[in-house]
């Protein structure tokens, strides 16, 4: 399962701007092509690989637990170099903050390495100096079927993002929109003892949030726990308040069709003052962490460790993070519901573009399409005929990451958890897949109740029966998914 590392810059000022009125409260070829590297090689002699670089972040922990690699000799720049004749370099190497700084620094001064992963606004940019070129023959002719059928999962409006006055300028490092669905993750324990049903209405939620903070839910005697857990990042992908604001139909940060059709930007929608102004009155009323505008997720976390905190919305992972609560109380148990409403509608779930980056290829650099050819095997020994999984995905350390492209198939979780099911009713473990095989490998060592159960507890809350993928197939079958519209022409903020 692969965690989308979400750009803080692009969230960071609406959530900032909601946390102060939160606080304010008195107000063709399947990829494994020969190599093409030099044309006319000279006679007798291998041919040249050709090169191409890149600039990236440092994977330190990673390349530590990968004894005879690094980051520019492992198993993928070796597979690159071997099938495709094709050479990584990189250009220079940056610790995450400093990483975007110096990212900063390249393109104002038109420095840019051969392929350059860059936001929307970026890619503007590049494209306006006049410093990439245009991708659309050479992504046609190059991309194998099978890329193109993954990379068009999340449907159109990646390209159409990353395509400016009809040319396609670079490839999007397309992101999953669905994995964005928002659960409500509830300690089941706790239900049960205050003997309150999963809700149903927003009603239903408020009330549990309040028995949550006033009922003593864990049973001490003591008033030591909140309703529900927040940090400094609203929208982040657990612990935000993004399902929440769904509730009252309130979609910050996306762009939707209104009733007449129009395009409006769910931020400045009136739907945001209530579903605001409701947060306000859980936090004047105790329900929330007070000190949680100060916190980021991993102190929040210790709230839900400490078993101080049995409600949280989030992603399909929020049952990695629930499951903290565990070291301390063994029985604590976790489950995913559907987000809910506060109308008589049922609610939708909001998804934003999950595409945030694009791959572009610089100006003057002549084989533009050795991009598209590591795109296509990097999918190809991932998720295609011939992957190999366990050697160049997880290992179990995420190996994916050793390459400089990481595309991957938006619906590969969805379509892991179909296969768990499709094994579940029928016992043929053949129909597992190598990720869902991994996946219930992990699940069949919680059943099986061993040592380290617990390596496999989450694994079971986010795909097993009743898991949150389960829920997702509801949303999917109730058709409640708002996905996000998009105009061609329509600048990214
Ligand atoms: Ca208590």
């Amino acid at each position: 399962m692969k965690v989308a590392s979400r750009s803080k810059g692009k969230l960071g000022l609406a959530a900032l701007a909601l946390l102060q009125v939160l606080l304010s409260c008195d107000a063709n070829s399947n990829g494994t092509v020969k190599p093409v590297a030099s044309e006319e090689p000279t006679e007798g002699s291998e041919p040249l690989p050709i090169e191409l670089s890149f600039v990236r972040m440092t994977e330190d922990d990673l390349i530590l637990k990968l004894p005879g690699e690094t980051l520019e000799d492992n198993r993928w720049t070796r597979l690159y170099e071997d099938e495709l004749g094709i050479r990584i370099r990189y250009e220079w190497v940056s610790k995450g903050d400093l990483y975007d700084q110096k990212l900063g620094g390249a393109l104002a001064s038109g420095a840019i390495p051969d392929v350059v992963k860059v936001n929307a606004e970026q890619l503007r940019t590049l494209h306006n100096e006049g410093l990439i070129q245009e991708l659309t023959e050479v992504y046609d002719q190059y991309a194998s079927p099978f890329t193109k059928t993954i990379l068009n999962q999340e449907g159109s409006a990646p390209f159409q993002r990353a395509t400016i006055d009809g040319k396609l300028m670079a490839i999007p490092a397309t992101g999953s929109s669905i994995e964005g669905a928002k659960y409500i993750w509830i300690r089941k324990d706790w239900l049960d003892r205050l003997e309150l049903d999963p809700p149903r209405t927003m009603n239903d939620l408020l009330e549990i949030s309040k028995a949550f903070t006033e009922r003593d839910p864990d049973g001490n005697g003591r008033d030591d726990t909140y309703g529900i857990a927040l940090t400094r990042s609203l929208l982040a992908p657990l612990m935000g308040i993004s399902g929440l604001l769904a509730g009252y139909e309130a979609y910050p940060t996306m762009w939707l069709e209104d009733k007449d059709g129009q395009l409006v930007y769910g931020g400045i929608q009136p739907q945001m003052r209530e579903a605001l102004l409701v947060l306000q009155r859980l936090y004047k009323d105790g329900q929330i962490d007070p000190e949680f505008g100060f916190k980021n997720s991993v102190q929040e976390e210790k709230l839900i460790a400490d078993g101080k905190i049995g409600l949280f919305y989030g992603e399909q992972w929020g049952s990695f993070l629930a499951q903290a609560s565990r070291s301390k109380e063994r029985d604590s148990d976790w489950q995913a519901y559907p987000i809910v409403s506060a109308t008589s509608e049922p609610v939708r779930v909001p998804l934003p573009l999950g595409t945030y980056q694009y791959l572009a290829v610089r100006k003057d650099y002549p084989h533009p399409e050795a991009l598209i050819k590591l795109l296509n095997l990097h999918l190809e020994k991932n998720w295609g005929e011939t992957a190999e999984y366990e050697k160049y995905y997880s290992t179990p350390q995420p190996v994916w990451k050793l390459s400089p492209v990481t595309p991957y198939p938006a619906l590969k979780n969805l379509e892991a958890f179909r296969q768990l099911e499709q094994f579940r009713s029928t016992g043929d473990r053949s129909v597992l897949k190598a990720e869902a095989k991994a996946i219930q490998k992990y699940i069949e060592i919680y059943e099986a109740g061993k040592e380290n159960r617990d390596a496999g507890w989450g694994w079971k809350k986010t795909y097993g029966p009743d898991g949150a993928f389960s829920i997702l197939e509801q949303y999917i079958r109730n058709d409640q998914l708002l996905y996000e519209r998009f105009l061609d022409r329509r600048h990214r903020r």
